[in-house]
């Protein structure tokens, strides 16, 4: 299960795979400000997690020292990310990235993730982004390897990432960047630190001096924030969260102990005909 602090500051529902409700909409729910975020436990059994935490090991050893692995002030991130500025770049690396995915979660990570959030979208279909003039996919996911001694995924809320990196536009084409939740898988949980901290601050009453190209991710603006209200999450291993990362302020607190803090997950929007939700990284 899932530990909260302060539970009450945010709206979450937390739900088990075998009790789902059928067709709500909880990612309309939330892209509309009704739910800011959800969390499903029994996806998978101790084997199974067992297994992926086996396979990740194995198949991160083939990959090290590749392009594939980014060193970060949290830790590493394995994957390719719109963030980057170069879309044959991304595309390339998204490709092998998903190899790797998919190696580590027997074939089935793709259709899990579709599997998983089509029960949380009502009628809408949930598709892997694709651009135009391309026949290539958005890559799915990232693997963020949060380390112990080293820094916290440092606050910020995803409307600032449009602003920052013209690929996005490649997303603003086909959906609703307003519209971008966040979702991950806790594969490996570590002993202390690595909560999700959601602050009582959103995008609508943001301060104009915290959207500053120089402050994005940076450690100054946790000092700025920290002053606020907060809600802390920290999943077990095994669970999925969504979240509202659009409308909300948030950073995953820095690791203690000696077990690193491995999650894999991307973002979703809505296109703009309402028919789907698009998710990619
Ligand atoms: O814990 C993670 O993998 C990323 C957390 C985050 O900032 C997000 O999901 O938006
Ligand atoms: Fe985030």
């Amino acid at each position: 299960m899932a530990e909260f602090i302060n539970k009450g500051l945010y709206n979450f529902l937390e739900l088990s795979l075998d009790q789902f409700p059928r067709l709500e909409n909880f990612l309309k729910d939330m892209q509309q400000g009704r739910l800011d975020g959800v969390i499903i436990s029994g996806i998978f059994n101790q084997q199974e997690l067992k297994t992926f935490q086996t396979q990740f090991q194995k198949f991160s050893e083939q990959i090290k020292g590749t392009d594939l692995f980014a060193e970060t002030d949290f830790g590493s991130v394995i994957g390719s990310s719109l963030m980057e500025n170069n879309l044959e770049a991304y595309l390339d690396r998204s490709c092998r990235s998903l190899d790797f995915f998919e190696s580590v979660f027997q074939g089935n990570f793709c259709s899990f993730v579709t599997g998983l959030l089509s029960k949380l979208a009502g009628k809408q279909m949930i598709l892997k982004a694709r651009f135009s003039n391309t026949d290539k996919s958005a890559s799915p996911a990232s693997i963020r390897i949060c380390k112990p001694e080293h820094q916290a995924l440092n606050a910020h809320i995803h409307r600032e990432f449009e602003l920052y990196f013209p690929l996005y536009q490649k997303i603003a084409s086909i959906s609703r960047l307003e519209t971008e939740l966040s979702y991950y898988l806790m594969l490996q949980k570590p002993n202390s630190g690595g909560a999700l901290t959601l602050y009582d601050l959103q995008w609508h009453n943001t301060p104009q001096e915290y959207i500053r190209p120089e402050l994005f991710m940076a450690e100054q603006r946790n000092d700025f924030l920290d002053n606020l209200d907060k809600m802390h999450i920290r999943l077990s291993e095994g669970e999925i969260i969504i979240f509202a990362a659009n409308s909300i302020w948030h950073k995953i607190d820095a690791v203690q102990g000696n077990t690193n803090r491995i999650t894999i997950g991307g973002f979703i929007t809505e296109s703009f005909d309402s028919r789907y939700q698009y998710y990619w990284i």
